[in-house]
């Protein structure tokens, strides 16, 4: 083995220069250490060794994934992170011998892949994870051994952020941050004040949100109130079309309304609004209530 490494070493040396130069990295990194790279995304580089199998769960605690070269631009930044010392790849054959997938399930044929010299060869048949080192190139090597690795986030995330205004605080579900306004405010007002804010009247997107609010609300609420809290959605057009202020149809969305509801009481409740608890109902647009806004982190 101490043979095989020397031989990998030596021959990587000699094969260094492929990787084309990549763009440098911006300045902008986020609190958890992840650097931007703006052809592929976030990138956070773990140079303390670990086995394949820590590396992954470290990845996944921190919402992203152990790296692999799935394309050319991933491969040059891997190439340039790992120029001088084996990184893991998160291509293994875990699930079954011989069948190598990256973590987000793309098979080897699907991503850039150039074996160093002898490569793969399953020493010893116990070699089910990739590592690539220094210059690029891959091999198989037990998953046990421990290398430095990285974690990755696509373009498409974006580092949370709950804007510059006060009193926003961020839900590790839904990556969203709320601010609970106990003032209370008629709907139009409402909307104004979170527009203001750089935020909108909360929305319930996925299915734990709508507990999240509830819970958020008795939390903050005053007994004064009258025990509904405004949400971001209303009556389009008093033609029963419940629309979201984020412009989906409420009823492609996990809100569940109350029993009951909505009930259009006086033929006048166009607006939303979420009860004490827990379920959606139709309000009056001009009657104040707290309110809750939200911003995205999509
Ligand atoms: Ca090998
Ligand atoms: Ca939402
Ligand atoms: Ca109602």
């Amino acid at each position: 083995m101490n043979q095989r490494i020397l031989f990998l070493i030596i021959y990587c040396f000699t094969k260094n220069s492929d990787a084309k130069a990549i763009t440098e990295t911006s300045d902008e990194k986020d609190k958890v250490g992840f650097q931007y790279y703006p052809e592929i995304g976030w990138v956070h580089h773990h140079p303390m060794p670990l086995d394949w199998e820590e590396a992954r769960l470290r990845c996944y605690y921190e919402d992203a994934e152990l790296m692999s070269p799935e394309n050319e631009e991933m491969l040059k930044v891997m190439s340039k992170i790992g120029k001088t010392a084996p990184i893991w790849t998160g291509v293994s054959a875990t699930y079954s011998k011989g069948d190598f997938f990256t973590i987000t399930g793309l098979p080897l044929t699907e991503i850039p892949i150039n074996w160093a010299k002898d490569e793969p060869d399953n020493h010893n048949n116990n070699e089910d994870c990739l590592v690539m080192l220094p210059g690029g190139n891959m091999a198989d090597c037990s998953c046990d051994e421990t290398y430095a690795f990285s974690c990755y986030k696509p373009n498409n995330f974006k580092t949370p952020t709950c804007g510059s205004v006060t009193g926003y605080e961020m839900d590790h579900r839904t990556k969203s941050c709320y601010k609970f306004h106990s003032t209370p405010e008629i709907w139009s007002t409402a909307f104004m004040i979170c527009a203001a804010e750089g935020a909108h009247l909360a929305v319930i997107d996925s299915p734990g949100e709508q507990d999240l609010l509830r819970d958020l609300y008795l939390k903050k609420r005053t007994n004064s109130d009258p025990g509904f809290v405004t949400l971001g959605f209303r009556d389009w057009k008093n033609h029963k079309l419940w629309m979201t202020v984020t412009g989906k149809n409420i009823n492609n969305l996990p809100g569940v309304w109350a029993k009951n509801e909505p009930n259009n009481l006086g033929g006048k409740e166009n607006c939303g609004n979420l009860s004490k608890d827990g379920g959606l109902n139709d309000g009056t647009c001009d009657y104040p209530l707290p309110f809750i806004c939200e911003i995205e982190n999509k």
